[in-house]
């Protein structure tokens, strides 16, 4: 089937991409504020450990990991702790607390919010954040912070903490949670984890694997697993790779994972990227025996030649499950020699992969250089990556990264002239960390070279002048 269909459906989508061009030209992004800051503004000088962050869709609440032991009164702990920045009233606040208010002993980090910034997961390793903690091991965390309802976030006795790395009989188990980042829907019901434990009946591979709490259920499903039930024969996710993502409804989960048996229409070798539609059948009821599917990820080169991933893959899903942005690299794609930025489209790839790699991303260097970090808002209309390869920008160097923007017109704006604006030789580093739901915010990591902190090291949000996206409110 669907061979003409579907190269209509190319066409659009390509004539959709050259008509955008001339609005990307006008694309501004600003740089709005430092984030890993005091209450009252001050940066800290500490450098951020994990690159990683969630921001709200509204741009308000932007949510982190520090070590820094500087950004809230009485951090004593010497470890990491997870952080909200509240950009509205220029708040701080540490999230990872007991339930008595007092500080946890022991870190936690891998922290990831809900659009709304209610719900924020996070891995510690403190064992008195709840009173189920039962296994002396790292696990996985979900923080309400408006148990109560009301609207109002962080409230005093209007939050609540749980443990969401449960088996299904709502115990915790020796082995605990992995330290990867996690990922929840917009509900904050639906949480990945990852664990060593054997939590199904078919986990006999002895390697950490994809599982998927729901709480309303209170179930514990095993994600990497087959369509007909075969758990991976090696690990999910891949040790290097960012573990898995969840969309907007719970439904689809990506992950990556070295396993060769997840699809045995694609089996593959190496690593590879995989999608579980834990409803296939569509009768709303997620996990059951029959009504889920796995499915590998194919990359294609423009004119529909498959690709394997390579050796080296990353990837973000947008809130619907329909779009993918994927880092990968192959020797047979338009950068031989490092990786490829695709948005693909899942939604299409029915029968065939389909990929769109847009012109410009195949210039400059091409034995050189990578593209990494690849993030799509959850719209699905913006799409950012981090890259050391020219792209045809006057002045961008070598050796230091970039982030570039492409937000459905096929035009890349480079957006890191900030915060220092004087040239590539700045001795930074950028990475592209969170997106919000329709890309008009974005929280970037900035590494000086060297090992020492400076105040320009840190988590910063940018902000899109012009979004094509209805109801955008530019004020957080
Ligand atoms: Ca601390
Ligand atoms: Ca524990
Ligand atoms: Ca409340
Ligand atoms: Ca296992």
């Amino acid at each position: 089937m669907h061979s003409r269909l579907l190269s209509e459906r190319i066409l659009a989508i390509a004539l959709t991409l050259g008509a955008g061009s001339a609005w990307a030209q006008s694309e501004r992004w600003q740089p709005l504020e430092r984030i890993d800051v005091q209450p009252g503004g001050t940066a800290t000088a500490t450098r951020f450990a994990l690159a990683e962050a969630s921001i709200s869709d509204d741009g308000r609440w932007v949510v982190f990991s520090s070590t820094a032991a500087d950004l809230v009164s009485a951090d004593s702990n010497a470890q990491s702790d997870v952080f909200v920045r509240d950009r509205r009233n220029a708040g701080t606040r540490r999230l990872s607390l007991r339930a008595d208010g007092s500080q946890a002993l022991l870190p936690s980090y891998r922290a990831q919010a809900t659009a709304d910034g209610r719900f924020v997961t996070f891995v510690s390793s403190d064992g008195q954040l709840v009173g189920n903690d039962q296994n002396s091991a790292a696990d996985q965390f979900l923080l309400d912070r408006d148990s109560d309802g009301n609207g109002i976030l962080d409230e005093a006795g209007g939050t609540s903490m749980q443990l969401v790395s449960l088996n299904t009989a709502g115990a915790t188990f020796f082995n605990g949670a992995k330290s990867v980042i996690a990922a929840l829907d917009t509900n904050g019901n639906a949480v990945t984890f990852v664990t060593l434990q054997p939590l199904a009946g078919n986990d006999n591979n002895g390697q950490p694997d994809v599982y998927v709490r729901d709480r309303l259920a209170a179930t514990t499903r095993l994600l990497s697993q087959s369509t007909d039930g075969t758990v991976g024969n090696d690990e999910s996710p891949d040790f290097f790779a960012p573990p898995v993502d969840i969309s907007d409804s719970g439904r689809w989960v990506a992950f990556s994972s070295n396993a060769t048996n997840l699809d045995p229409a694609s089996p593959g070798a190496g690593l590879g990227i995989f999608l579980r539609d834990r409803d296939s059948d569509g009768n709303g009821t997620p996990d059951e025996t029959g009504g889920s599917t796995t499915r590998r990820i194919r990359v294609a080169a423009p004119g529909g030649m498959e690709l394997p991933i390579g050796a080296f893959a990353q990837f973000d899903l947008s809130g619907d499950g329909r779009w993918m942005a994927i880092a990968a690299s192959n020797a047979a794609g338009p950068n031989p020699a490092g990786s490829d930025i695709y948005r693909h489209d899942l939604g299409l790839d029915l029968d065939l992969p389909v990929v769109f790699v847009a012109a410009d991303w195949r210039k400059g260097n091409s034995t050189c250089c990578g593209n990494q970090g690849p993030k799509i808002s959850r719209q699905g209309g913006v799409l950012a990556f981090t890259s050391t390869q020219n792209y045809s920008f006057a002045g961008v160097g070598t050796g230091r990264s970039d982030v570039f923007v492409e937000a459905g017109t096929g035009t890349l704006t480079r957006i890191t002239d900030y915060p220092v604006p004087a040239s590539q030789d700045d001795g930074l580093s950028y990475g592209v960390v969170a997106l919000s739901a329709n890309g008009a915010y974005m929280v970037v990591a900035v590494a000086a070279a060297g090992t020492s902190a400076s105040a320009a090291e840190g988590y910063f949000v940018y902000q899109r002048d012009r979004v094509f996206d209805a109801g955008f409110e530019p004020a957080p």
